[in-house]
């Protein structure tokens, strides 16, 4: 007899199973999403769960942390070596923690912080006035140029702008990042405007982590003062945030993070985050992080010649923006997101930036090509999958063609599935033997 009371919890497994099944037999383009590997899965699960750690290794606040610590400094030397930086703290739960970490650590409540407008590609946590960050630091926002222009340079982060802002309000923090920004973010310019304005400058490299650990973007470490980000994007991490810091700030960053905003640090969390940075520092990662930026630019070529409007015109990373008003005006971006998940290729609708229409209904869709790109989906399946969405939008109305498009999409979905084996049973390992 196990050991285990409800070890058989079939209710529950059987619920997972499903979620597993719809990760194999559908399409992943959400720009925040990708696969973990089974040794991520694996270690997110495992016995560390069981441990109390609140402290940080060899200064914890309970006994039996010999092993823990070990786990958190390997985590910790990891994610420095990986991305070449000072300090880092692996503690985070998520990204919003990173970044409210981050802002503990440097500011008062009260300071100014400058960052991206959310409707052009910003975060909840970068001033969102339904989020805490804007109930304590006032927030000012910086947007992009041209909104809803093709001209040469459009929709790209109006640097020009950002400076007269940065004189006009004199920040103590200038934030980077976006979470649907379709270029690259230049660290360079930042750190410019902040030395010229005397504020301290945090990256939030919560998208492209994975592209700058991959070497196809460039690192903020060691321009910003602070780099947050989430582990679960392009790095192909368990969900996760990490906080890297210079020096000078590291026990301030510490200290925010604990006792400042959490309790106990979710040390089975933080293994995986060291298995992910182990994988993300082969030479293979670097590959994928390539093929990422290609499929997502196969992907926009073949959607734009079809006659969908890219924000920017492009990419430079792992996202797309698609403007719909023009492909067809009554076409929202909720109605685009629901038709493609009807036939399994499941994304989020987006505001972009000029959009007039609300962030729950939008005029934009985000695609991303991490997800697919770890299944092995190269340019074939991107020009594939962009023919299938435009003909899907198109053809809304007609069940029996939607019907056909979901069976193309069941057919890749099949020829690229994230899951085998034992993971595709209830996607965690050894559950069947309880
Ligand atoms: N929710 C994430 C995204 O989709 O970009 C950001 O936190």
């Amino acid at each position: 007899m196990s050991r285990w009371p409800d070890s058989n919890d079939s209710e529950l497994f059987s619920i997972i199973s499903k979620e597993v099944a719809r990760q194999n037999t559908s399409l992943q383009f959400i720009a925040s999403e990708n696969f973990a590997s089974p040794t991520v899965l694996a270690l997110a699960s495992s016995v560390l769960t069981n441990k109390y750690s609140e402290g940080y290794p060899s200064k914890r606040y309970y006994g039996g942390n010999q092993v823990v610590d070990q786990v958190e400094v390997l985590a910790q030397e990891r994610a420095r070596s990986l991305f070449g930086a000072q300090h880092a703290n692996v503690q985070p739960h998520s990204g919003a923690n990173a970044n409210m970490g981050a802002y503990l650590a440097l500011l008062e409540p009260g300071d100014t912080v400058m960052a991206m407008r959310l409707d052009q590609g910003g975060h909840l946590t970068h001033g969102s006035p339904v989020n805490a960050s804007s109930k304590m630091y006032r927030f000012v926002a910086y947007g992009v140029r041209d909104a809803g222009k093709s001209t040469e340079g459009a929709e790209r982060i109006d640097f020009d702008e950002l400076r007269a802002i940065a004189k006009a309000e004199r920040p103590k923090l200038i934030v980077a990042g976006a979470t649907a920004y379709p270029r690259i973010i230049d660290p360079k310019p930042f750190r410019e405007i902040a030395d010229e304005v005397g504020a301290l400058f945090m990256f939030d490299a919560a998208h492209v982590a994975g592209l700058i650990a991959g070497g196809v973007h460039p690192s903020p470490v060691g321009i910003a003062d602070v780099v947050t980000f989430t582990t679960h994007k392009t790095l192909r991490g368990p969900r996760s945030g990490v906080i890297l810091a210079k020096q000078e700030y590291a026990q301030a960053v510490d200290k925010a993070i604990f006792p400042g905003l959490q309790g106990g640090p979710l040390e089975h969390i933080i293994a995986a985050k060291a298995a992910a940075f182990r994988e993300a520092s082969a030479p293979e990662f670097a590959s994928y992080a390539q093929s990422v930026v290609e499929n997502a630019r196969s992907l926009g070529l073949a959607l734009a010649e079809r006659g969908l409007r890219l924000v920017s015109g492009g990419t430079d990373n792992h996202l797309l923006l698609v403007d719909l008003r023009d492909f067809d005006s009554e076409l929202t971006g909720k109605q685009a997101q629901e038709t493609l998940e009807a036939i399994g290729i499941v994304c989020n609708r987006n505001q972009i930036p000029g959009d007039e229409r609300s962030a729950f209904v939008t005029s934009g869709l985000r695609l991303g090509t991490a997800a697919e790109t770890t299944c092995g989906m190269g340019k074939d399946e991107m020009t594939q999958v962009a023919d299938i969405i435009v003909r899907a939008l198109k053809e809304r109305g007609r069940a029996d063609e939607l019907e056909k498009l979901g069976k193309l999409v069941s057919d890749l979905a099949r020829m690229f599935q994230p899951y085998s084996g034992e993971l595709a049973k209830f996607g965690a390992f050894g559950i069947d033997s309880l």
